[in-house]
């Protein structure tokens, strides 16, 4: 058995069982191990980025690392972004790296760079094997470090020497520790807070947004009257009709001033203290409003519901007391396709059980009322802010969940980053419908233009955020990649087309025009 064997064999004994792979030379014999050994799925990805995003929104979904398989320095590099957002959402990745022959490495040949140093800012844990008895070990390291709370990028590098010579030796995933369990003091003193008549907000994150806890969050708020809201961005939250409906902080400065404004209190239960993407001049960076009290319940990496449940247990809340949401559907919208016809388009059609993979930027803002009374469904976001995830995102989950219908929601711009992860969703026929809103403009921007106070834009500014010189076709775009795909322009065209897409089993894009 040599390194490479060792690693595929070690990465199956411990359920790591798909790898989003793009490689390369140095990873050829790693590529055979793939090959001889039955059991891994090797998804083929055409951009590195496609991969890292996949593998998050695998993780996402299933709560376990998938591997990636990327070609040295430069491959790693093209996935950084998309590990950046990983990281940020929390999503356990075991991130493999070809590397050259340890002894090859001193010559400084094309492909040579310093490859632990490009990981190390993404990585929670980054190790390079030395010789091939060290890599099965070794990667059962990176399992173990990709799964401890709340989760992980742990990057192996892997030389082409430790993965060819033989003496491998599949590795054992030591014990991974269970989540830290939330401090007594900590939900006493939260529940002291909770008792007190100071208008207070539980604000939810990480794993609080989970069915389970969310109703406990619920029935918290019945029992003392505290509002719940999630942070803006969340990796993974589960709504829809018969669980509680939860708003988000919105992404506008302004608008997260005024939502966080009537509060005296905010409990932080796996959220981080509010605060605004960007600054803007003359405005906080903080969100909450002045003199209020921000206590943290549960940091994400702890046992969140734990703490929520020994919360719902000091304030005396009573099981089966949430309000939560019933099923209600919007109407199907005719007429021109406005951002609120989008939002109703989506709240009459969502499947259930769909997983929706949101990268819709401006036009998503407001799809949350008009969703929450769809059936249960899973809502994934963006949380590291580096655009280009949608896609790679939604075809990770489709891996991840093949009898889930999953709905990618995402804008011209951003999907422009990661466009070739369509290839793979035909390549793999994944269940994916998008709804690709062409605004042709990078639209944030021009507000963002504003609001820092740029000043009034002249046509080169214009030109630098808007994407209508050419227009992109996503249709051909889409087919050129061997995806059906069709446009529409009026509501009415948008419900038939996303209804034909939602009956394919396999990928759809429906170029939406606004
Ligand atoms: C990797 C990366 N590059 C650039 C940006 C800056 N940026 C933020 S939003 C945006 C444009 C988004 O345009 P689009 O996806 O079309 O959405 P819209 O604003 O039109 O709704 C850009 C370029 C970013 N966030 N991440």
């Amino acid at each position: 058995m040599n390194g490479a064997d060792s690693l595929v064999h070690t990465l199956l004994k411990s359920g790591v069982d798909v790898c989003f792979t793009n490689p390369g030379t140095s990873e050829m014999h790693f590529v055979a191990a793939l090959d001889k050994i039955p059991g891994m799925r090797c998804v083929l990805c055409l951009f590195e980025g496609v991969a890292s995003g996949a593998a998050d929104g695998y993780a996402r979904m299933t709560g376990k690392p998938a591997a990636t398989l990327l070609h040295l320095g430069p491959g790693l590099g093209n996935a950084l972004a998309n590990l950046h957002n990983a990281k940020k959402a929390r999503s356990p990745i075991v991130n493999i790296v070809g590397e050259h022959a340890t002894y090859h490495i001193q010559y400084n040949t094309p492909l040579t760079s310093d490859i632990e140093g490009i990981a190390r800012p993404v990585s929670g844990w980054v190790r390079t094997a030395t010789d091939a008895a060290s890599v099965g070990p070794m990667g059962a390291e990176a399992i173990a470090a990709a799964l401890t709370a709340p989760g992980q990028v742990a990057t192996m590098v892997l030389p082409g020497d430790a993965a060819w010579n033989d003496g491998g030796v599949i590795g054992e995933v030591p014990a991974v520790p269970n989540a830290e369990a939330v401090d007594g003091s900590a939900i006493d003193n939260a529940a002291r807070h909770l008792r007190g008549d100071d208008r207070t907000l539980l604000l939810l994150g990480a794993s609080a947004l989970f069915e389970e806890p969310l109703e406990i969050a619920g029935t918290i708020a019945a029992a003392t009257g505290c509002d719940v809201m999630a942070e803006g961005m969340n990796s993974r939250l589960q709504r829809g009709a018969g669980r509680l409906f939860v708003n988000r902080i919105p992404y506008p400065v302004d608008q997260a001033l005024a939502a966080l404004a009537p509060y005296r209190r905010i409990i932080l239960a796996g959220a981080r203290p509010p605060a605004v993407f960007f600054a803007y001049p003359g405005k906080p960076s903080l969100i909450a409003p002045e003199g209020c009290d921000v206590l943290t319940l549960a940091e994400a990496q702890q046992d969140v519901a734990g703490a929520l449940r020994g919360l719902a247990d000091a304030v005396g809340a009573k099981p089966g007391t949430a309000d939560l949401q019933p099923l209600d559907r919007p109407a199907r919208p005719t007429g021109p396709i406005t951002l609120e016809a989008i939002a109703n388009a989506i709240g009459a059609l969502l499947p259930e059980n769909a997983i929706v993979a949101d990268e819709s930027v401006t036009t998503g803002r407001n799809f949350y009322p008009f969703t929450k009374g769809a059936p249960p469904h899973d809502w994934l976001q963006n949380r590291g802010g580096s655009i280009g995830l949608g896609l790679p995102m939604a075809t990770g989950a489709a891996v991840a969940c093949p009898d889930r219908k999953v709905v990618c929601l995402e804008s011209d711009g951003s999907g422009m980053y990661c466009v070739q992860a369509l290839w793979t969703q035909a390549r793999e026929n994944l269940d994916v419908t998008t709804l690709l809103f062409a605004n042709r403009a990078y639209n944030i921007l021009k507000g963002e233009l504003a609001n820092v106070g740029a000043g009034n834009p002249g046509p080169r500014a214009h030109d630098m955020l808007t994407l209508d010189r050419p227009a992109l076709d996503w249709i051909d775009i889409a087919s050129g990649m061997g995806v059906t795909a069709e446009r529409v322009e009026t509501a009415d065209q948008l419900c038939d087309a996303f209804e034909r897409g939602l009956a394919v089993k396999g990928p759809y894009l429906v170029e939406v025009v606004i």
